[in-house]
């Protein structure tokens, strides 16, 4: 162990390092709070995030995923503010010997950052750059700042008294962690409101002109804690590869159709949002989502049809992908014989659930295709609707290794009673949801330890393209049981029991829970 002697100009490395660590926080606090200021500047967290997840392996996403569920952003920021603060460690180490070096690690980090900020389509180059230098300029001077305090002499009354200069060194640091902690949440919060220059708040859109038929009686069973039918918009499921939501400015944003058509065009929001709108139920799913996962919904979506749009353009015979491309980028593929099909309906939906797209599901428009997973089909932020070839092109998630075709494999999930729950013998009320998007579910079954499959009730089907309810009321006698839960799809094929990991094109197996009847 060294001991800081507060006569003594050099200082050890721990107090260098804390020096280091402080300063980074704050450049990197400050960055997030003028990013969150300044129209347009990427944020360097997102920008090094977005940076890692296009370098991610395949595989990668699933493995993240599986560790945090959809906390994967949260983790991802956190990690990148870690290693970030934990380089600037190293700098404070360096500058204690070299402070010529140390500054020029700042100066390579600065570039870095604005290197990763300006691959952001959405950055503007000006404030991007501002950011970046501010960041490396606040580092540097705090880094200076702290070690000239750690520097100087304490003027200890007395000899026995603490240590003052190390003393007053410590808070100065703790006080610059806070800011620079307080600065970091208040730009993200800003810029998670929309960079300042938020698109302006939409009114309510024209009334559909198709709508959807109303719900049938018996849409819902009333068992507690069942899924509803409708999943609400603030519970719905979120998974994208989006840092940041992107929130287009209305005034600028388009929606164009482009390739393999006759006659290409574009819409502005007024204009696709005063097209003949319709209105449809359709349960969505993640191919992420493990079997009994929550990675699923069904809400009811207001959009133009995608038919419509695909004809005014006049689609080319030889164009069998449709690909869908997001603001930033994001894309997804499907065939065009599947959205072309008579008896589904691909929306570009503008609404959900009754109120214009959450900023969070895509607005102001995004594609919805029933029977398709969201990464091969639901573009949000949509921008662009281009025709091409499936040979042609390898949509987002493909090159990483997932499936270029992708159906909603037929699935069920037990919601009640929970996993591990202790529950009174009697009849014991077992329920969940079953979809098959669109295909439709015929039935659904329940299996109690190693006894035949029993037949539940299901509730009244909105569509082929929608969820289900069921409920299986189980004469339940004491002891520890296995509960199963299987899907017949509308086309009679029964949910295989062959277990699959998500990757490449969804997760198969069945559901399981184990109880305890008391
Ligand atoms: N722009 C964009 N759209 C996207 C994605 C994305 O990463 N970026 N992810 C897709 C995936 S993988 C899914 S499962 C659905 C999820 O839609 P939700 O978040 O509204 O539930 O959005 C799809 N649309
Ligand atoms: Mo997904």
């Amino acid at each position: 162990m060294t001991t800081t002697n507060d006569d003594h100009p050099k200082l050890n490395r721990r107090t260098a390092a804390i020096a280091g660590l402080a300063a980074g926080a704050l450049g990197l606090g400050g960055a997030e709070l003028l990013a969150g200021v300044l129209p347009g500047a990427a944020s360097p967290i997102v920008a090094v995030g977005d940076f890692v997840i296009s370098l991610q392996p395949p595989g990668a996403k699933q493995f993240v995923v599986d560790l945090v569920g959809e906390a994967d952003k949260l983790v991802l920021n956190l990690l990148i503010a870690a290693v970030a603060i934990g380089l600037a460690g190293g700098i404070g180490i360096l500058a204690r010997t070299r402070p010529g070096l140390a500054r020029a690690a700042i100066g390579v980090g600065a570039i870095f950052v604005l290197g990763v900020g300006l691959r952001d389509r959405l950055a503007e180059p000006i404030t991007t750059f501002v950011v970046a230098v501010a960041a490396a300029g606040i580092a540097a001077v705090t880094l200076d700042r702290l070690l000239a305090l750690a520097r100087a002499p304490g003027e200890a009354p007395m000899a026995e008294m603490p240590n003052w200069g190390r003393r007053r060194f410590l808070g100065t640091s703790i006080a610059v962690v806070g800011v620079a902690a307080a600065s970091g949440v208040a730009g993200r919060a800003l810029l998670d409101r929309g960079r300042l220059a938020a698109s302006p708040q939409v009114g309510a859109l024209p009334e559909p002109s198709t709508t959807a038929p109303p719900l049938p009686s018996g849409v819902s069973l009333e068992v507690p804690d069942l899924s509803p039918i409708v999943t609400p918009n603030r519970d719905f499921y979120r998974i994208d590869t989006a840092l940041l939501v992107p929130r287009p400015d209305l005034d600028t944003w388009r929606l164009s159709l482009t390739g393999m058509v006759d006659r290409p065009f574009e819409l502005t929001y007024d204009e696709l949002v005063a097209m003949p709108l319709q209105e449809q139920y359709v349960t969505i799913a993640c191919v992420s989502n493990e079997v009994g996962g929550g990675l699923v919904g069904n809400a009811l979506w207001t959009g133009v049809r995608l038919k419509t749009l695909l004809e005014r353009a006049g689609v080319q015979p030889s164009a069998t992908q449709i690909v869908g491309r997001a603001v930033d980028g994001f894309t997804v593929g499907f065939p065009t014989a599947w959205a072309l099909a008579d008896d589904r309906e691909a929306l570009v939906a503008v609404a959900m659930n009754g109120e214009p797209l959450p900023a969070n599901h895509g607005f102001p428009a995004r594609l919805i295709v029933p029977g398709l997973y969201g990464y091969v089909s639901a573009t949000k932020w949509l921008a662009e609707i281009e025709l091409t070839t499936l040979e042609a092109f390898d949509a987002y998630w493909v090159p990483l290794g997932w499936a270029k075709e992708a159906p909603i494999l037929t699935q069920s999930r037990i919601d009640v009673p929970r996993r591990g729950a202790r529950v009174p013998a009697g009849t014991v009320a077992v329920a969940g949801v079953a979809w098959a998007p669109d295909r439709g579910i015929s039935a659904v079954e329940v299996q109690v330890d190693e006894d035949g499959w029993r037949p539940a009730d299901l509730s009244a089907p909105i569509s082929d393209a929608t969820w289900v309810q069921w409920l299986y009321r189980w004469p339940a006698s004491p002891g520890d049981h296995l509960l199963r839960v299987r899907a017949i799809d509308g086309n009679g094929d029964v949910q295989t029991d062959m277990k699959s990991r998500p990757a490449p094109d969804g997760a198969r197996g069945h559901h399981t829970v184990e109880v305890t009847v008391t």
